[in-house]
Order: C-alpha cells, then sequence, then structure tokens
C-alpha cells in the first residue's frame, strides 16, 4: 500500500474522506500578491518603500522589469499546485517607453500585459490602488490629508482603479477583488482623531461614486493597527474600517498583521461571516508585529483555514497573501507562503469538523482536546504529497528554485 492510500485508511477511521478535502482544495483559488518579486517598488514611480511599510535584506536577484517580474512570478506559478490568481498594485502599470506615469489617471491600456499575461494562464487578477511611496503622499497622508489637492489626486487614483479593476475582470471573465489600504497615520499623539477620519470617510464616498459592476468587482477595505513611524494614530483603524465596509456594503479586508499582538484573526473570521456575504484576508506571519514575514504551516494559519473550512465558507473568502521578504530567495519565499496556506486548508479539510462540534455541543471536551491533538499528527503530509503528484508539481521545489537563481537571478 503506498502512503497515500495508507494515510487515506487513517482519515477514514476519523470519518474524513481524503478524496472529498483533495477535490475542495484544488479549487480554492489563491491570490498571490505579486510584490514579493521586487520588494514592494513597481514600475511607476520607482520611490524608495514608504507608507510605514518596510522590506528588509538584499538577496541577490529582485525583479527590475516587468518581463523579470512575469518571469519570477511563472517560475514561482509553476512550483504552486492549486489554483491561483494573480494579485497586482497600481504601482506594477507598464507605460510605453519614456512615459511618465500619473497614478490619478492610470488607466486600463497601462495593465494590457498584465491582462495578456493571466489570459494566458487562465488566471484572473486583483486588484490594489497604490497609495504610497509617491510624492503626491503629503506628510504622510492621501484619502485623509487636511489638503484638498492631495485628497482629490487619490480620489482619482481610487477611481481609476476601480475601473481598471472591472476591465480585469471583462477581459478574464473573473470578478477583480479591489482592494484599498491607505497608510495615513501620526508618529505623535495626535490633537485631532475624527478630522482625518471624517475626510477619509467622505473620500471613501467619492471613490464608490465610481459605478461599477458589483458582480464583477469586489471592493474590499483593509485596516491596520500601525505603521512604521505612523505609531500612535492610523486613520484605518479596525472599527473604521469595519464599520464604514457595512455602511456602503463592501467587503472586509482582515490582514492577520493590523492587530494587536495576542489578538487573531482566526477568532475573527466567525463574527464577520455572520454580517458579511463576504470576506477577505490578507495571510502573513507578524513576527512580534507587522513583519511581514513568510507564511509557515503554524499554529494560527492553520486556525485561520479551520475558520473558513468549518464554517462552510471556503467561497465567501477571498484569500490573498502578503508579505515581502528581501533577506531569503524571492521565488521560494513565495512558493513557500503560498504553499503554506494551502497546506493549513488542507489540513482544515482533514478534520472531522463535524464530530469536533458535536463534542464541543455534547460538553465533551475532553474527548475534544484529546483528538484535535492526535489529529495533528495523523499523515496530512502524505495527502499533501498526493496533492503535489495529482497537479504535477515537485514536492522539492528548492533545487528547482536554486537552479533558476544560479542560472538567471544572480545574472541581474
Ligand atoms: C500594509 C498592508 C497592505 C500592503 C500591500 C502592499 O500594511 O498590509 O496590504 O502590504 O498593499
Ligand atoms: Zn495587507
Amino acid at each position: 500500500m503506498n502512503r497515500y492510500e495508507s494515510a487515506k485508511e487513517i482519515y477514514a477511521k476519523y470519518g474524513v474522506d481524503t478524496e472529498k478535502a483533495l477535490e475542495a482544495l484544488k479549487n480554492v483559488p489563491i491570490s498571490v500578491h505579486c510584490w514579493q518579486g521586487d520588494d514592494v517598488v513597481g514600475f511607476d514611480s520607482r520611490e524608495t518603500l514608504s507608507g510605514g511599510i518596510q522590506t528588509t535584506g538584499n538577496y541577490p536577484g529582485k525583479a527590475n522589469t516587468p518581463e523579470e517580474l512575469m518571469a519570477d512570478l511563472d517560475k514561482a506559478f509553476s512550483l504552486i499546485p492549486g489554483k491561483k490568481k494573480l494579485n497586482l498594485h497600481a504601482c506594477y502599470a507598464i507605460g510605453e517607453p519614456g512615459e511618465k506615469i500619473d497614478r490619478s489617471k492610470i488607466e486600463p491600456r497601462h495593465f494590457k500585459k498584465w491582462v495578456d499575461y493571466a489570459k494566458e494562464r487562465n488566471m484572473g487578477i486583483d486588484f490594489n490602488p497604490t497609495f504610497f511611496a509617491h510624492p503626491m503622499v503629503k506628510d504622510n497622508l492621501t484619502l485623509s490629508s487636511p489638503d484638498g489637492d492631495t485628497r482629490n489626486y487619490w480620489i482619482e487614483h481610487g477611481k481609476a482603479c476601480i475601473r481598471i479593476s472591472e476591465y480585469f475582470a471583462n477581459e478574464t471573465g473573473i470578478p477583480c477583488v479591489m482592494n484599498i489600504w491607505i497608510p495615513d497615520g501620526y508618529k505623535d499623539i495626535p490633537a485631532d482623531r475624527m478630522g482625518p477620519r471624517a475626510r477619509f470617510k467622505d473620500s471613501l464616498d467619492k471613490i464608490l461614486a465610481q459605478p461599477y459592476d458589483k458582480k464583477k468587482v469586489y471592493i474590499t477595505l483593509e485596516s491596520k493597527v500601525f505603521g512604521i513611524g505612523l505609531e500612535s494614530y492610523t486613520v484605518g483603524s479596525g472599527e473604521f474600517c469595519l464599520s464604514y465596509s457595512n455602511y456602503k456594503g463592501i467587503t472586509p479586508l482582515m490582514d492577520n498583521g493590523h492587530y494587536h499582538p495576542t489578538e487573531v484573526v482566526s477568532d475573527k473570521i466567525s463574527a464577520l461571516l455572520l454580517f458579511n456575504e463576504k470576506i477577505a484576508l490578507h495571510v502573513t506571519r507578524p513576527v512580534r508585529w507587522d513583519s511581514d514575514h513568510v507564511v509557515l504551516f503554524d499554529d494560527e494559519t492553520k486556525e485561520i483555514a479551520k475558520e473558513i473550512v468549518r464554517n462552510d465558507a471556503l467561497d465567501r473568502v477571498f484569500i490573498a497573501t502578503d508579505y515581502f521578504d528581501a533577506s531569503i530567495n524571492r521565488i521560494s519565499a513565495w512558493i513557500t507562503g503560498v504553499r503554506n496556506v494551502q497546506k493549513a486548508l488542507l489540513f482544515a479539510l482533514l478534520q472531522p469538523n463535524g464530530a469536533l462540534k458535536k463534542l464541543q455541543d455534547e460538553n465533551r471536551l475532553t474527548e475534544l482536546m484529546a483528538i484535535s491533538e492526535e489529529l495533528k499528527t495523523a499523515p496530512v503530509g502524505d495527502v499533501w504529497d498526493e496533492f503535489l503528484r495529482r497537479e504535477n508539481v515537485t514536492g522539492n521545489y528548492i533545487d528547482e528554485v536554486l537552479k533558476y537563481e544560479k542560472e538567471i537571478l544572480v545574472n541581474r
């Protein structure tokens, strides 16, 4: 008997059907963030990263051109099983040679090459306006700035991004998730907390006045607790963003690096699912702070996956990765992180979720603990290997990545 057949039998004893789990996993799209490939630089303004986020490390081989980033994404995608979506930021606009791209006036044509790329690979595209690393960010503020010209510039950017998101959906035939995150905040204690939030609210209202097809574009709003250099006050806080999403009927997005260190997103998912048709996630790994480390197969990632699976919400949660590590091979970073999200989902799909719920409801908590612990060492790895085999993807990706590094990356 091979290892998969043996794992299948072991899981069957718990009442879990591994075939069903594999079938479900292969249909879950993971939106892969393009910005791991070039340390969140992009191709338009090419300013150093700002907005309270930072990449650290200078591992060789980062992508400098659209062609390089596409090639690197291809390498990563070839080593990631399952369904993928491409997650782009507006700063990855591609202009004509010599063209100076104005973010408030970006157009679908600036993303034509990305559309061709996605179509050739049968992928959908998700999108993000880029409200950072740009000369029009004034005093760390964008949509909440007291300066009307600054606000208007970024409102126009937001509206342009909705039009581009709709273009992505039309071209690929797959809905586009457009996520709004702004860095706005203050390093030190502000005198007015309401003013910036009121202006942010008004700016968002103006962006959302752009007509769009709600079946094609899902607009999400991402909250945050603090940024580097913006420690005391964040305009788009948890309460602001969740309230705003509900007020306008858009989708809340939770990034698991954006909460106080002992607060967990896994506990928030059920609450949001009760009040939102869809929710969105940025899966990352915060180490002591919002450090955006590569996602591992760790407890919180598994717990997030369990909450999605056991609440039967695989088609209600938009799952995207969001991290940027410049200290290791960036292609390996992509593969490791995305695979771990998928592996966590598989782990969750291999739990006897109904039976475990029943134990809780019958207050048989001793058994619940014992079985849950046993399941941690059940042969999930053998089922994962079977998934890779069926998807025609090698388990040992590091050899391929290092070969690519030697042949391509170090020569950049
Ligand atoms: C920043 C947010 C945001 C960014 C990306 C690049 O803290 O997490 O999602 O990481 O938009
Ligand atoms: Zn994020």
